[in-house]
């Protein structure tokens, strides 16, 4: 059984589990209802009334919120207490217009660094750990979230913050670092640069695990850190509207991250008809707030797209684990009628030996007619081979890719570090269409 942090609560039986969140649902939506005028409208509107919600089915009643709600209500009119009582914003900044405004109260922060500590525990770190934070500290949520959770385990703690990747590569040689936390993208892109320094990370520094979340990432990917740079690849998912980090995590005998059920509650949806799936189905995420203080949020609709399996995990724990993340339902794109995800098609070329985890999707319009053309950078060792060799791979990754996607992309193989770089989540698609009015 692995080392847990709050074991009694990660391994609490099922119909324990459902008995906390009925309850738990209950009183959250009475308090919405009593405190924030938002929620009060949307359920008197819909017919809900808080003292008669007695099942998960009567839940269902309640009409999602969506990220739009947090646009119009901003900066702070979701907030179920008085301003005075948030101690900490951040926000997250959204492509078109105002930005999503989170607040928390003390007990929140306290509660948020328990849940982000499950799953940093989960990845291993203890108070022997040394936890090198590369997420960005401010607004984001990635870096005081992951920055908090460690401290609250006690490991050492090194706020290094986003960006100078070489810089980051020498505080992991000089304080010892064992875990790195960041995105998967930039992970990639420290144990690279790593190499082109000449640095072993294996050899040289104490690093094993990269805590990694904030965008999709594929099981290829993880394979590829592990098996080029002796790095162990855990994944964790969260978001700003619900908290933040600290949603789910996983931990080496995990297939899947364990959603921190006492605290959210989750429901797969059908994207298009918004109807709640039966358990195993793949579909979108929908996560209610179980006990948060300052700003509870009911059936927020994530538009992440995943898949819940409800057995108990090899680690002992029980809470629900959902599958990794595929992309989210905005993110999906429609190439000449095929639904496309980014991460599908890294799942697929990673596959074959040459290529390496930097691409770019490109998407672009010839008259009616949508291409799709994929960029990826090839392994040093692939640049020094036979032409011929390149012009193979290059037909391989072709029919690979044509026969997951059922669509034949054009492949633009590239030198190595000629992509684009991200020092937080990565931008993977360019999308050149024009937009539909
Ligand atoms: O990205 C919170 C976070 C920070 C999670 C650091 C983990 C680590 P937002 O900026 O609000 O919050 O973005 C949330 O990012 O809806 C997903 O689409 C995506 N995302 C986050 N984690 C994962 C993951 C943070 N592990 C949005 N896998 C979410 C896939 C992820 N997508």
């Amino acid at each position: 059984m692995q080392q847990m942090w709050q074991p009694e609560l990660e391994t609490l039986p099922r119909p324990q589990i459902e008995a906390l969140q009925l309850k738990r649902i209950r009183e959250t939506v009475a308090r919405v209802h009593e405190r924030v005028p938002f929620y009060k409208e949307r359920l008197d509107a819909a017919g809900v009334r808080p003292d008669q919600i007695n099942s998960f089915g009567d839940f269902r009643r309640i009409p999602f919120t969506v990220k739009e709600d947090f646009r119009r209500n901003y900066p702070f009119g979701l907030l179920a207490v008085p301003r005075r009582e948030v101690v900490r914003v951040h926000a997250s900044s959204g492509t078109t217009g105002k930005s999503t405004v989170v607040g928390y109260t003390r007990k929140d922060l306290e509660m948020w660094s328990d849940m982000v500590a499950r799953f940093l525990v989960m990845a291993g770190v203890t108070q022997d750990s040394v936890v090198q934070v590369a997420f960005g500290y401010g607004l984001f949520t990635g870096g005081f979230g992951l920055h908090y959770g460690a401290e609250r385990v006690g490991a050492t703690v090194v706020p290094a913050a986003s960006g100078n990747t070489r810089r980051h590569l020498q505080l992991i040689q000089d304080f010892g670092t064992t875990h790195v936390v960041c995105t998967p993208s930039y992970a990639m892109h420290i144990c690279e640069v790593a190499g082109e320094m000449g640095l072993d990370l294996i050899k040289q520094t104490r690093l094993r695990t990269a805590c990694l979340g904030g965008e999709p990432w594929s099981e290829q990917m993880r394979q590829r850190m592990f098996s080029l740079y002796g790095i162990h690849g855990y994944d964790n998912y969260g978001l700003s509207e619900l908290i933040g980090p600290g949603v789910s995590g996983e931990g080496p005998e995990c297939k899947g991250m364990h959603i921190f059920e006492d605290h959210f509650y989750p429901e797969i949806i059908d994207p298009e008809s918004g109807e709640v799936l039966p358990p195993g189905s793949t579909g979108e995420l929908v996560l209610t707030n179980l006990t948060r203080e300052a700003q509870p949020v009911l059936r927020y609709r994530t538009r992440d797209i995943t898949r819940l399996d409800l057995a108990t995990c090899a680690c002992g724990r029980t809470m629900a684990r959902m599958a990794r993340v595929t992309g989210r339902s905005d993110d999906m794109l429609i190439i000449r009628g095929v639904n496309v995800f980014p991460t599908q098609i890294e799942h697929a070329f990673l596959e074959m030996q040459g290529t390496s985890p930097n691409y770019q999707i490109i998407v672009d319009r010839q008259g009616s007619i949508d291409s799709l053309e994929v960029k990826i950078e090839i392994t040093e060792q692939m640049l020094s081979d036979e032409m011929k060799n390149l012009h193979r791979l290059e037909s391989d990754v072709q029919k690979r890719l044509a026969e997951a996607l059922s669509i034949t992309p054009k492949i633009t193989l590239v030198e190595p570090g000629t992509l684009p770089r991200s020092e937080g989540k990565a931008v993977r698609v360019i999308d050149k269409r024009p937009k539909e009015a």
